[in-house]
Parts: C-alpha cells; sequence; structure tokens
C-alpha cells in the first residue's frame, strides 16, 4: 500500500497551480504526509499570497520562504525545520533557473556568469538542501528532484540547463551513495515535457508537446498528477530498494530512436 500517514514533506518550487511541484504536494498529501511548503519571496510579498493560498487545502504545517541563492535564508529554514518538526522524511526538489538569453541562440555563447548562475540554482541548490536534511532524517528518509532528458541528450534552446541537469543527475547518484547507509534513498524523475510557468516562458514549448503528442508511445504528454503520484511512489515502501536512480515519466518518449 501507497501510505505516507505519519511522514513529514517539504515540498520546494511551488510558483502556482500548475507547477510540477504542486502536482508533487498535493498527492504527497493524498497519501497521508504532513505538508511543509518553501516559497521563493519577492519584494512585493506576492509570491507569499499566491502560494499560500493555492496551497491553504493541504493544511501545510510548515509555510517558509527559501531563495537558494541566499545561504542565510538557507540556514534560516532548516533551524525552522529542527525547531518546528524536529525530523522530517522527504524532501521534494524542484528548482531549476537559467537566463532567459541562455535558453536560446547558441549554447557556446554561454557567459561564466549564466552558466554559473544556472548551475547554482539547478544543481548545487541539491547539494545544500541534503546537506541540512540528512541531518534532520533520522529515521531514515527520501529525497526526489526533478530532471528532463535534456540533461543526458541534446534539445534544441535547452543549452545551459542541460549542463545543469547532467550535474544534478551526478549528483543523484553520489548522494544517494553516500546517504544511503542512512536509509536516506535519492532518487530522480525525469518528466516530460508539461505545460508551466517555466516551459510557457520558453518559445516553441507548445511544438514540443506536438511532437511528444505525435511520436510518444503513449501519444499524449504527462500531467502534473502523474509526476506527483510517481513521486508518491519512489517515497513509500513501495520504492524501498531504489535509490540513485532516474526514473522516466515521460510518456515513453525518451526510448524512442525514430
Ligand atoms: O527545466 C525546464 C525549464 C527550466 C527553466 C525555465 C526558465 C524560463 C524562464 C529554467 N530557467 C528559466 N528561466 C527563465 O527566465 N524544463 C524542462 C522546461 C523546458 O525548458 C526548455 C525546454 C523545456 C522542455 C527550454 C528550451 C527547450 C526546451
Amino acid at each position: 500500500m501507497l501510505d505516507l500517514t505519519g511522514k513529514k514533506a517539504l515540498v520546494t518550487g511551488i510558483a502556482n497551480n500548475r507547477s510540477i511541484a504542486w502536482g508533487i504536494a498535493q498527492q504527497l498529501h493524498t497519501a497521508g504526509a504532513e505538508i511543509g511548503i518553501t516559497y521563493l519571496p519577492d519584494d512585493k510579498g506576492r509570491a507569499e499570497e499566491k502560494v499560500r493560498k493555492l496551497t491553504e487545502p493541504l493544511t501545510p504545517s510548515l509555510f517558509l520562504p527559501c531563495n537558494v541563492q541566499d545561504d542565510a535564508q538557507v540556514t534560516e529554514l532548516f533551524d525552522t525545520l529542527q525547531e518546528k518538526w524536529g525530523s522530517f522524511d522527504i524532501l521534494i526538489h524542484c528548482l531549476a533557473f537559467a537566463n532567459r538569453d541562455d535558453l536560446t541562440g547558441h549554447f557556446s555563447d554561454t557567459s561564466r556568469a549564466g552558466f554559473d548562475l544556472a548551475l547554482s540554482v539547478s544543481a548545487y541548490s541539491l547539494v545544500r538542501l541534503a546537506q541540512g536534511a540528512k541531518a534532520l532524517m533520522s529515521e531514515g528518509g527520501n529525497i526526489v528532484t526533478l530532471t528532463y532528458l535534456g540533461g543526458v541528450r541534446v534539445v534544441p534552446n535547452y543549452n545551459v540547463m542541460g549542463v545543469a541537469k547532467a550535474a544534478l543527475e551526478m549528483n543523484v547518484r553520489y548522494l544517494a551513495a553516500e546517504l544511503g547507509p542512512q536509509n536516506i534513498r535519492v532518487n530522480g524523475i525525469s518528466a516530460g515535457p508539461i505545460r508551466t510557468l517555466a516551459s510557457s516562458a520558453i518559445g516553441g514549448i507548445l511544438d514540443m508537446i506536438h511532437h511528444v503528442e505525435e511520436v510518444a508511445p503513449l501519444r499524449r504528454t504527462v500531467t502534473q498528477t502523474e509526476v506527483g503520484n510517481t513521486a508518491a511512489f519512489l517515497c513509500s515502501d513501495l520504492a524501498s530498494g531504489i535509490t540513485g536512480q532516474i526514473l522516466y515519466v515521460d510518456s515513453g518518449y525518451a526510448i524512442m530512436g525514430m
């Protein structure tokens, strides 16, 4: 049985009702987990308000700001987690960012600053959050991150994000090897393209979605709920033997060669 009753789950990366992280939070909640939410704070508090309203039905027991580029915020996050939760069980990492200019045009024109930014937000952040989490996952735990095919194969315009996802997927393996003895499992979900705030900001996402609908074995794209169910599975005892893996939730797209 997929049962997460009594488990505490911290979910990062919810921006709005289309976020894959929101799909994951809902399915973890449905499976019985207690939810904590982090949001990316902005100057006007709009993001906080929006994410708070959206996630209210899950009655989160924690709601905390976390910009992974700000060391003080990450330290504060784990201090608060220790104080309020003591220990926790599940960390969901759904964070990525690259400059928009770096997601179009020539990959060879990527600047050092653009490269550093993409790798820092999208890959290093998993290492930093795992660092904080391992100290609080005293009874073992689960870490799940989101990745994309563009991290293992060339997808036009994904560019520096592909390099960041390659680093992220290797982070999954190194973290899984190191944290396994503490019974902390670390896995990634490689989701097919979905219309979200992040992907909609990219020109041509609809064409990519139509391409998937034509050639993927299931002849359709995947939903946030399907990714959420896979995350819930990975965090459950049903997946107790799985760690260090990247699981493709992509309607089968990645198996095709032609
Ligand atoms: O990982 C992603 C998107 C991540 C992303 C999106 C943005 C848009 C707005 C990272 N940084 C930014 N920065 C912005 O300013 N995906 C898997 C979705 C995605 O993004 C693509 C894709 C797909 C699919 C970019 C190019 C080509 C395909």
